[in-house]
């Protein structure tokens, strides 16, 4: 596969070389879906204690009960990156779901206004922190019957603000054939309701074959199955991050398994500048044309004016 990170600007990437990439992603779902299981994957490392009692090895992550944003330094393709994965409370249940949904909403927003006030400063902070939602990893109940309204409801509602990956929570608890059903009839469901979510967008004209026929192929993929574990076992003097069941075992970064090995390598390396482009040139400028004339700052009018 060709790699976006290394078709950077060569100016882009001597600035990333020096500098790191920093990259927010933010991670929503119905509860006790792997969410916390998940970032603990992604980071390789358990940013997530599990509860502490008699049994640690059978113990599970706590409930997660506040937005929560942790930072981890990696490397990849070369690059320093911090990596900010943003956790969030699962809802569905008992919960107030509009409560949750407005947290999540204004988190991202928020972050959009802190951008906001910095760029009319007069004299500029330089060790400004960026912290917006480069993207957001829907996760999907593993039903097998396609999307339930909560889950239309939310991705539409947050698709206007952020870049929505959908992913298959756990898919391991469905048959490799069930699967393809599941994720054949979620692709149905977005497209009648139209949600806009990220679909490995490229222009004909100016995108070269490969990157066409790379962004295919991810969009057939669409939405990615995952499965989260942080047990790991030895096969063949390899170490293998795995879930163990009684029938056999299920692999985390094997791709005959589940997605999450193109999941990874697409957002922190071959995407990651795509969804930054998007939430920066798109999402943020739009969020920014709304909020200023909303509050009489700004008159499109004079604006396009301005432009012809
Ligand atoms: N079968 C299966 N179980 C998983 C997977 N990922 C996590 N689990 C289990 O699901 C349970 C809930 O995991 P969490 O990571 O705490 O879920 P969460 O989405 O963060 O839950 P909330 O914080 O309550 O929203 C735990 O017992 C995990 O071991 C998976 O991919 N497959
Ligand atoms: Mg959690």
């Amino acid at each position: 596969m060709s790699s976006k990170a290394n078709n950077m600007s060569p100016a882009i990437r001597r600035k990333a070389v020096k500098k790191g990439l920093q990259f927010t992603i933010m991670i929503v779902g119905c509860s006790g879906l792997g969410k916390s299981t998940f970032i603990n994957t992604l980071c390789e490392s358990p940013v997530f204690q599990k509860k502490d009692n008699s049994f640690p090895d059978k113990a599970a992550i706590e409930k997660t009960l506040s937005i929560t944003p942790v930072t981890v330094d990696m490397e990849e393709d070369g690059l320093k990156l911090s990596l900010t994965v943003v956790d969030t409370p699962g809802f569905g249940d008992n919960i107030d779901n509009e409560t949750s949904f407005d947290g999540i909403l204004n988190y991202i927003e928020q972050q959009y206004d802190t951008i906001l006030a910095e760029e009319s400063r007069i004299k500029r902070n330089p060790k400004f922190q960026d912290n917006r939602v480069h993207a957001v990893l829907y996760f999907i109940t593993p039903t097998g019957h396609g999307l339930r309204q909560l889950d239309i409801e939310f991705m539409r509602r947050l698709a206007p603000r952020v870049n929505i990956i959908p992913v298959v929570a756990k898919s391991d608890s469905l048959a490799p054939t069930e699967l393809a059903i599941f994720k054949k009839r979620v692709m149905e469901d977005i497209t009648h309701y139209q949600i806009p979510i990220y679909n490995f967008p490229y222009d004909e004209e100016e995108d070269d074959d490969e990157t066409i026929e790379e962004n295919n192929e991810l969009r057939e993929l669409l939405p990615f199955a995952v499965i989260g574990s942080e047990d790991e076992i030895q096969i063949n003097g390899r170490r293998v991050r795995c879930r163990q069941y009684p029938w056999g075992v299920v692999e985390v970064d094997n791709s005959r398994h589940c997605d999450f090995s193109k999941l990874r390598y697409m957002l922190l390396s071959s995407h990651l500048q795509d969804l930054k482009e998007i939430t920066e040139s798109i999402l943020y400028e739009q969020y920014r044309t709304e909020k200023l004339s909303r509050d009489g700052q700004y008159d499109e009018e004079e604006e396009e004016a301005d432009e012809e």
